[in-house]
């Protein structure tokens, strides 16, 4: 019965219907299964099929869409229940678009799947400066600084940010990416990471965390 409840919240999360999402999580909550595999069995798990489908191109943007906005009404059940039961998320991020960038469709899209694999993403929105980063790491204890660009002009700023971490001496990991960036970029800024899509950061954040 709890794996028939599990796959039907996969499923309808697949397909972005929020209120079915939702109902069904109030009633496996009620059927106390388990708040961590809900979230791990049901919301996590239906978003990595979503993720792999947008990587492979059998589904866009709009459908990532929905299936986050589903996830999200998932989420607003869990959420008490999961503090409650003391379930941690699997690490802190904090991400944001580089200074003078405003563009936020595609960092808003790794978000949404960091958060769907299980992170707890702090999102600084978007033109953020490089002092924001290193503060919010120090301040909320952020393991990974994830940095997106979409303009040529404001790639220089990821360096920047970079180089500030490195002599603040605070630790952290970074991810970077955006259209314009490229893995050899990545490499030559000295950033920890890069992906080219928001279903890769999650492979590429968990990684430099197991590391
Ligand atoms: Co702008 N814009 N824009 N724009 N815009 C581009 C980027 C551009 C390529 C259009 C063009 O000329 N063909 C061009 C950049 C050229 C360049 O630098 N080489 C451009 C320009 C020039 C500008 C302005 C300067 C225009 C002007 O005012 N003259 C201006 C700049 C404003 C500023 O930022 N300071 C500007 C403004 C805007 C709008 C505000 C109108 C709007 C942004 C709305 C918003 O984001 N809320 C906009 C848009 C929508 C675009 C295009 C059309 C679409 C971008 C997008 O959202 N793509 C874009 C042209 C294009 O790409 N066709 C363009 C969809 C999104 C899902 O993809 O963000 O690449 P993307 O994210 C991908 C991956 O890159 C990756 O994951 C996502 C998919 O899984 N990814 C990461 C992204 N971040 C990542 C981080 C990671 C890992 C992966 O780890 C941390």
């Amino acid at each position: 019965m709890s794996a028939e409840l599990l796959n039907s919240i996969k499923e309808n999360l697949m397909k972005g219907k929020a209120n079915d999402v939702k109902n069904l999580c109030e009633q496996a909550v009620k059927e106390k299964i388990p708040v961590g595999k809900i979230l791990s069995d049901g919301l996590i798990a239906a978003m990595a099929i979503i993720g792999e489908k947008f990587k492979n191109n059998q589904v866009y943007v709009p459908e990532v869409l929905i299936a986050a906005r589903a996830m999200n009404s998932g989420m607003a059940v869990l959420k008490p229940h999961l503090k409650a039961a003391d379930v941690k998320a699997k690490g802190i991020v904090c991400i944001g678009t580089v200074k003078g960038d405003l563009h936020d469709i595609g960092k808003n899209l790794v978000r949404m799947m960091l958060e769907g694999a299980g992170y707890e993403v702090i999102d600084l929105g978007v033109n953020v400066e490089p002092q924001k980063f290193i503060d919010t790491v120090k301040e909320k204890k952020a393991q990974v600084i994830a940095m997106s660009a979409l303009l040529t002009t404001t790639m220089g700023s990821m360096k920047t940010t970079i180089d500030a971490l490195k002599t603040s001496g605070v630790k952290a990991k970074t991810i970077v990416g955006g259209a314009p960036l490229t893995d050899s970029f990545a490499k030559e800024i000295g950033a920890d990471g890069y992906a080219a899509d928001a279903a890769s950061a999650v492979d590429v954040v968990n990684k430099l965390l197991a590391a």
